[in-house]
């Protein structure tokens, strides 16, 4: 049976989301650097980063969440999986867009928007973060103000990997009146059912007295 790795209240959600959406079985073991587990001979032999998600299945071991899912949408054929060279292409673009463009300075910005403790704010770190997401998101925005979705008007992996990045907007309640489009966009995948261990998440983070809810977002 397929084997996931990673506590759901790390980047291993992404997986764990596309798993269910394909309905794939699969065991969990909820490996998180809290409890030092993810520094474990054993686990390091799965992913020798020491970092969640890893995946196993079928003799293959993989590491990177979002790499992960672009090979699960492409072995388990269903509507979330490319249906062409051209599809699974624009698939890749979006699914690398995301992690280049916006998972850093969208974890910076977040990062700052939760955390309690106002003297570990960055006011200046955050507008350097929101500045650097304005020029992405405005491509976003301006896409979907002619799609519904990413590729192929459905939702695809590519609508999955993006979005399961920009959970963190949600998390950290990161005011989107400027991007209507990619605000709507965004409820839609993420109330999606198999979406829904991203919630647990949130449910983790309000700790007025403790920078704690910081740290669940990546454990
Ligand atoms: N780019 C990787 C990032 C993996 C990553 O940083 N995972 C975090 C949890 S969200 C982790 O394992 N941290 C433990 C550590 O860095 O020791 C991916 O998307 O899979």
């Amino acid at each position: 049976m397929a084997k996931l790795y990673g506590s759901l209240s790390s980047r291993a959600h992404r997986t764990a989301w596309m798993l269910k959406e394909l309905g794939i079985e699969f065991e969990h073991e909820p490996t998180n650097f809290l409890d030092g587990s993810t520094r474990s001979p054993e686990f390091l032999k799965v992913n020798p980063n020491g970092r969640v998600p890893a995946y196993e299945a079928d003799g293959l071991r993989l590491f990177e969440s979002l790499a992960i899912n672009l090979y699960l949408a492409r072995k388990h054929q269903s509507p979330l999986s490319p249906a062409s060279l051209e599809e699974d292409a624009l698939m890749t673009q979006w699914t690398h867009w995301v992690m280049t463009e916006i998972e850093k300075p969208l974890l910076l910005a977040s990062a700052n928007l939760l955390l309690f403790d106002e003297h570990k704010r960055s006011p200046a770190e955050f507008e350097v973060a929101l500045n650097k997401l304005a020029r992405p998101f405005a491509v976003l925005e301006q896409h979907l103000s002619e799609h519904k979705y990413l590729v192929g008007d459905r939702f695809t992996v590519a609508d999955l990997n993006v979005s399961a990045v920009m959970t963190l907007i949600r998390l950290a309640s990161l005011d989107m009146t400027a991007w209507p489009n990619v605000d709507a966009w965004l409820d839609d995948c993420l109330e999606r059912p198999a979406a829904a261990d991203w919630k647990a998440i949130r449910f983790k983070i309000p700790r007025p007295d403790s920078d704690l809810g910081v740290l669940a977002m990546f454990v």
